[in-house]
């Protein structure tokens, strides 16, 4: 009858059907395995090994003024944007709000949103260490919110500090945390009191410099 032949089951389309599963299970089984084995080694809890200290400053996502993240260590080093290294310190990034914050990649403009800045500290250096934000360019015109962290990363990351600062002008530079190590990396004090690291004609000079490569 039509109807058997319609609705009877055909044995070979099973067996190619069974076939066809196993190969396709097989294909995904192998690709499991492959992407195991591609994928890159994780280092439980450990950033960077070479780093002690890290000190991050973070405004909104998004945010088109530039914070600048300062940081002095207990021999009167200074780290921030225009000294990148110094001591035992180093700036990852100058993020400049939302300059810098997109680019085109084959013609697709590809987007960042995040401000933030690290300075990380790769040994330990015992002494008082000034963490300071400053709120280099003010092109909103409203105060930021500056979130500040400190995080010590051996033998584990362990937050040391957790705190915010609200910038309120062009120049307007903030201690956001002061803390004194030993020589074996303990924290041995922390406080807020303000401790300035940039002088204001510093600054003056800076932004002149920065508008005229600006306007160039
Ligand atoms: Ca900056
Ligand atoms: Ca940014």
């Amino acid at each position: 009858m039509t109807g058997d032949k319609l609705f009877a089951p055909n044995e070979d389309q099973n067996a190619f059907t069974d076939i066809l599963f196993n190969a396709l299970l097989g294909f995904a089984f192998m690709f499991c395995v492959a992407f195991i084995l591609i994928r890159p080694e994780v280092t439980d809890g450990k950033i960077n090994p070479k780093a002690e200290f890290m000190i991050t400053a973070q405004w909104p996502d998004g945010h088109q003024d530039d914070v600048d993240l300062i940081v002095e260590d207990g021999e009167g080093n200074l780290v921030w944007f225009d000294a990148r290294e110094a001591g035992l310190m180093h700036l990852d990034r100058d993020d400049r709000g939302w300059l810098g914050d997109s680019i085109i990649v084959s013609g697709k403009k590809i987007e960042n949103p995040l401000n933030q800045e690290t300075v990380t500290i790769r040994g330990i250096a015992a002494g008082e260490y000034v963490v300071n934000v400053l709120h280099y360019k003010a092109e909103s015109g409203s105060p930021v919110p500056v979130k500040v962290k400190v995080e010590k990363l051996n033998p584990q990351v362990k937050v040391i500090f957790a705190g915010n600062n609200v910038l309120t002008g062009a120049g307007d530079e903030q201690t956001a945390i002061r803390f004194r190590l030993n020589a074996t990396g303990e924290v041995l004090e922390m406080a807020t009191r303000d401790k300035l690291l940039i002088r204001a004609e510093d600054f003056n000079s800076k932004q002149e410099n920065t508008n005229q490569a600006g306007s160039q």
